[in-house]
């Protein structure tokens, strides 16, 4: 396990996740609530206020989440808490007609996206394999585990778009540590020759479990994507209007035939990697104060209020809506009940061989 040395952190300050060290960084609002940029994104007030309110919700269920796995009821969860612009603000820009590839930390990109929470966190209780959400039907992938794969599968499902002519794209999500991936270099460097109609959308969070940026990676993420001849994108992933803005820019570009864009959100992931992993051993208390200030939904919140977009009584029909709904899922996962055992035995041969049948009878005890 890597520690934080004084060197690395300053490496860290050099590469990164402030705005002063990369002066392309697109945002429009600052941490303090305050428009640095152009916050006219094409989106109605009633749109704006739905961003802040898919965000308080997403953050109130990835609360509720790591209290059901503490409690038994998951078995392992990894949080997203700090990363719902990144998640809600992207997702949010795609229409109906495009793919999302996820990794595995995307439930809040899920949920806007339409997925049923319930089916989705099955995967978590352990009740059923990939997820039994439809993928067709939301047009969201089975989350992946094994890093940086569905990279290669989003951008098949473009090449193959853009062979039928859909005017339709393939988004991906993927961490910083993907990057460092064989699978991140063929599906981008494919997408570019093929001109797949994709966008790479990678949310460095600053960690791969316990591996930080600086130790992963040596030079900015987005940069990487002018080698393989397409536009990268620095985005502050913590705003979520930004996030928007540049989301819907490369979707756009990708369902009008030119091709890929890279966009590396910096954000910062506050929890741990997952519920099974202990994040005080490998990052400081300090790291973690110098992040809280720039979260993602306090900012955007100040934003709305002082732009009068949002007020009082929107802020509480939120907070409200977030604990009635986050309480109907839970009730839900709780009550879903584990599969018969001789499901494992199930969905993998048309016809069983004889060995499969002999360890069914013997495992189940039935002649
Ligand atoms: C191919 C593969 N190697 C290793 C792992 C173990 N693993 C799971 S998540 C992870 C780190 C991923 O970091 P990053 O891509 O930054 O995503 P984040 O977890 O920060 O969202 C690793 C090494 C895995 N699941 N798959
Ligand atoms: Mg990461």
């Amino acid at each position: 396990m890597l520690s934080t040395t004084p060197a690395a952190a300053s490496l860290r300050r050099d590469m990164g996740h402030s705005r002063s060290d990369h002066p392309n960084l697109v945002r429009l609002i600052a941490p303090d609530g305050t428009a640095v940029g152009d916050t006219d994104v094409g989106l109605s007030p009633q749109e704006l206020r739905e961003l802040l309110r898919l965000m308080i919700l997403t953050r109130r269920l990835d609360d509720e989440c790591m209290a059901l796995q503490r409690q038994g009821e998951l078995t392992v969860y990894p949080p997203f808490r700090g990363q719902e612009a990144a998640q809600v603000g992207s997702a949010f820009a795609l229409g109906p007609q495009d793919f999302v590839f996820p990794s595995f930390r995307e439930l809040a990109a899920a949920l806007v996206r339409g997925v049923d929470p319930v089916e989705y966190l099955q995967y978590h209780r352990g009740t059923w394999h990939g997820g039994p959400y439809d993928p067709l039907a939301t047009r969201f992938a089975p989350i992946c585990v094994p890093v940086a794969t569905q990279i290669v599968h989003a951008v098949g499902w473009a090449m193959g778009a853009k062979l039928d002519g859909k005017a339709a794209c393939a988004l991906t999500y993927f961490g910083d540590g993907a990057t460092s991936e064989g699978d991140f270099h063929e599906g981008a460097n494919l997408a570019a020759v093929f001109g797949a109609p994709v966008v790479l959308f990678c949310q460095n969070n600053g960690w791969a479990i316990s591996v930080p940026l600086e130790v992963q990676t040596a030079g900015p993420i987005f940069r990487r994507a002018a080698g393989y001849g397409f536009p990268g994108v620095q985005v502050d992933g913590n705003d979520v209007l930004a996030v928007f803005k540049v989301t819907k820019a490369a979707a756009d570009r990708a369902r009008n035939g030119l091709g890929p864009t890279l966009i590396e959100a910096m954000t910062y992931r506050m929890g741990p990697h997952t519920t099974a992993d202990d994040s005080s051993r490998y990052r400081t208390e300090e790291e973690l104060a110098a992040w809280a200030p720039r979260d993602p939904i306090a900012r955007y919140r100040r934003y709305l209020v002082d732009a009068g977009v949002a007020d009082q009584a929107f802020l509480e029909s939120c907070d409200g809506e977030a604990e009635e709904r986050v309480a109907t899922i839970r009730a839900r996962v709780v009550g879903t009940a584990a599969p018969p055992p001789s499901e494992m035995f199930d969905h993998v041969f048309a016809a069983a061989p004889p060995s499969l049948e002999r360890q069914r009878r013997e495992a189940l005890g039935d002649a």
